[in-house]
């Protein structure tokens, strides 16, 4: 189950148009970027041995691209689980809805920008993992198991 991109996710590799002066990376809605975007936000100043995440969202679909340093982002939706680090501004992870996220290994000085589809709403996080499990339809965890947490 381990290592296979979770459904509604994927990677994308984005165009850099780079020239003698250094790099740039434009993303538009419906094109680089596979929604139209109604909020960015960007994780910075993350302190070292940080875990963030721990939710799923019922209906938000975002895309993430670490602009700097890198991150890893366990997804799990359930069925498949995959670790992915993002380590370059041109690698980018577009996470779908009701997908279980956990992100770690913030180097530091790493900022990790989301553009995502929806403006926030706190009622569209699902933050309690064996409620996300149910409504997803995946077997119970085993008792005495803790779900993907990466908290030691
Ligand atoms: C996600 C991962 C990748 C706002 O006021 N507006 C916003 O748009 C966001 C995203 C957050 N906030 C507030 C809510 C909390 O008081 O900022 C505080 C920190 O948010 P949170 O603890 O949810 O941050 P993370 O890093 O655990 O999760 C965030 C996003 O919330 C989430 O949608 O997918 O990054």
């Amino acid at each position: 189950m381990d290592d296979v991109l979770p459904a509604g996710c994927a990677l994308i590799e984005l165009r850099s148009r780079g020239d003698a002066r250094g790099q740039l990376i434009a993303l538009e809605g419906d094109r680089e970027v596979p929604f139209a975007i109604a909020r960015v936000y960007y994780i910075y100043g993350t302190a070292p041995g940080t875990v963030r995440g721990h939710h799923a969202h019922r209906a938000l679909n975002q895309l993430a691209i670490c602009v700097a340093g890198s991150c890893t982002m366990l997804l799990d939706d359930g069925h498949a689980r995959a670790r992915i680090t993002l380590d370059s501004p041109a690698r980018a992870l577009s996470i779908g809805s009701m997908v279980w996220r956990e992100m770690h290994d913030f180097t530091p000085g790493a900022v990790l920008m989301v553009l995502a589809d929806r403006a926030y709403d706190e009622s569209d996080y699902i933050r309690d993992y064996d409620r996300f499990r149910a409504l997803v339809g995946a077997p119970e965890v085993p008792a005495g198991i803790r779900g993907p947490h990466v908290h030691p």
